[in-house]
């Protein structure tokens, strides 16, 4: 899906803002809240997550439906427009309501959906609605678990304390921001327009050949042109279909990314897409980046700050980058959900590497990950009691490769986040999904799943099903934590050698990590300290040092972040380089020093 832009044949409107608000009582779909103005309204921001905006639990800790709504009108001018709403992100549910007509759903958060309005629209003011549900189980990405880890461990102590009333329990290590995360626009195209772009590179010596595609609606001629930094035209082409020739290209490179203009047009529309030229192979136990080795420095993030929650914060993206490269990083990963349009614009701007990662996270019953350890103690993929998680997995895996295939910057996807990838019926769930994912790629990039800490890894399908071995792995913290540090280091060195001399491809490590509570201090080391963390990050550091087959290291976490509340967390997850208002850790400079002076190409070559 091709991202709002507006050119010279089209209208982009951004309803950011203040819209009206209310927590639904249980009533309102029944009692048609969505039919005329709302009563009894708070103030809300759009975009953010509600859930910090205003004080108390029946915000932060709501469950179920919310109502936002708001006045729109469509000036007469663009009325022989075909006039779209576009939402980038609502979390998790959406039903949205346009002078009290339901004008569309959507499933899952994370990624856009839109709905052409014209039919709808009357002139003058119109009443948009749109109620969203934060509600999450066994059929939604993330997913949901059934009991509470509080119920389980303490509940016996407890005893009866009357009927709980219902609330998520996140099979993931995350709080369950919810609301209308990401912009929401109006634009307009002609009735021809252009409906898809794919540009798929290929470069021999400092000749690119980008092969393209341009999918329209309706009757148009296609012409496809090329324009360098400085406006010069490079390459032209006309058809819907063919291949372009940039002689002398730039190309596009971690730290030093170049953007050409792609500028399509289709009868009267126009498109113009920033596009970096670049390759991306692997090869052996190597990850290539236009054709030499490349070593993955960064972390795995998350879209969390104060008070916006998972709500699109752009001030906070741009010092994000800023920090990444003031430490020497060249990459992170969008765990545990795709990231937002804009971010994956900046890091094609800025030339940040980026392993793209779809909304399955929690696809684990056995362990719901950070403060839902213990898991459901169910079986994961069985038919009945499992997650039923398998379609909408396809739908997420189709959106998220229509949004962002085009972009220099997404190098890999990551089908899933610590999925039970051993478990009895994992290959039968994931081959199918990789399948898709390699089908649907016009650049056909590497795809992976991150791989959680298990006994037994030969029995991970990613063995058989991924380009890339991505590994989460907590030796030093969750196991052979404290006392049984000087441990660690063997049980790391053991299963490395399993996946580089008996599975023979290209490993990165997508997470390790240590909590560290910010102004804690010890000369000895202990855990929470930062000076712990420091040695934790030297030792598995040391370990990977020794490995040809790793090829990337991504801490676990850029920043402190918000999870559910539990007794492992102390208030959210505290593993982050830098808090959550982004102050540095000692860690954060021991890998300044590290990473600048590893770098980017060549490491282990
Ligand atoms: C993991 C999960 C991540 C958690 C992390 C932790 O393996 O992928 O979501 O936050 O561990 O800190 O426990």
């Amino acid at each position: 899906m091709l991202y709002p832009a507006q050119t010279s044949s089209r209208f982009v409107e951004n309803l950011s803002g203040v819209w009206d608000f209310k927590l639904d009582d249980g009533t309102g779909l029944d009692q048609k809240w969505y039919a005329k103005p709302l009563e009894d309204v708070t103030t809300m921001a759009v975009p953010a997550a509600y859930n910090d905006l205003k004080e108390g639990v029946e915000y932060r800790d709501h469950y179920g439906w919310v109502f936002y709504q708001r006045k729109i009108a469509v000036p007469a001018f663009a009325m022989g427009q075909r006039v779209m709403l576009r939402f980038s992100s609502v979390t998790h549910h959406a039903r949205v309501y346009l002078n009290g007509e339901l004008i569309c759903t959507h499933e899952g958060g994370f990624l856009p959906f839109e709905v052409q309005i014209n039919d709808f629209l009357k002139p003058g003011d119109n009443l948009l609605t749109v109620a969203v549900s934060n509600i999450i189980d066994y059929t939604t990405l993330p997913v949901g678990g059934k009991s509470s880890m509080m119920g389980g461990l303490m509940g016996g102590m407890m005893g009866d304390t009357g009927e709980s009333k219902p609330r998520n329990n996140p099979n993931f290590d995350f709080f369950n921001y919810a609301g209308i995360l990401r912009p929401c626009y109006i634009y307009t195209t002609p009735e021809v327009h252009i409906e898809d772009i794919d540009l798929v590179p290929a470069v021999d010596g400092d000749v690119a050949t980008i092969s393209y595609k341009v999918s329209a609606v309706g009757e148009g001629a296609c012409t496809v042109e090329v324009f360098d930094r400085e406006g010069e035209k490079v390459a032209e082409a006309e058809g819907c279909e063919g291949a372009l020739t940039i002689e002398g290209v730039h190309l596009w490179n971690p730290g030093a990314a170049y953007l050409y203009n792609v500028k399509v047009t289709y009868g009267e529309d126009v498109y113009e897409l920033p596009y970096g030229v670049r390759t991306v192979e692997v090869r052996g136990k190597q990850f290539l980046i236009n054709g030499k080795p490349f070593y993955f420095k960064g972390y795995g993030k998350h879209e969390d700050t104060f008070p916006a929650g998972r709500g699109e914060n752009m001030p906070m993206n741009v010092k994000d980058l800023s920090l990444m490269k003031w430490q020497g990083a060249n990459s992170f990963r969008t765990s545990h959900y795709p990231y937002s349009e804009e971010m994956m614009r900046l890091c094609d701007a800025e030339g940040i590497v980026v392993i793209d990662e779809t909304t399955a996270v929690g696809v684990n019953l056995g362990f719901g990950g950070g403060a839902n350890a213990q898991g459901q103690g169910v079986r994961t993929f069985d038919p009945v009691n499992g997650v039923q998680t398998q379609e909408h997995h396809k739908d997420v895996i189709r959106d998220l490769i229509a949004r962002d295939k085009n972009h220099a910057c997404v190098v890999m996807w990551s089908i899933a986040n610590e999925p039970d990838s051993a478990g009895e019926g994992a290959y039968e769930y994931f081959k199918p999904l990789y399948d898709l994912a390699r089908e649907l790629d016009p650049q056909k990039r590497p795809c992976t799943l991150v791989s959680v800490m298990m006994p037994d890894p030969t029995k991970d399908v990613s063995a058989q099903l991924s380009d890339v071995i991505c590994l989460n792995r907590y030796a030093g913290w969750y196991v052979c934590g404290g006392e049984d540090f000087d441990k660690a280091p063997m049980i790391l060195e053991r299963e490395l050698e399993y996946w580089q001399n008996v599975v023979g491809k290209p490993v990165v490590f997508t997470e390790f990590g240590a909590d560290t509570v910010a102004g804690l201090h010890n000369t000895t080391p202990v855990m929470y300290t930062e000076e712990y963390q420091v040695d934790y990050y030297k030792m598995n550091c040391d370990v990977f040092d020794k490995f040809d087959c790793v090829v990337g290291e991504q801490v676990w976490n850029f920043a402190d972040f918000a999870t559910s509340q539990s007794l492992l967390r102390v208030e959210g997850n505290k593993k982050g380089l830098f808090t959550r208002d982004r102050k540095p850790k000692l860690a954060a400079h021991w890998f300044r020093q590290r990473w600048h002076e590893i770098p980017d190409f060549g490491y282990k070559a």
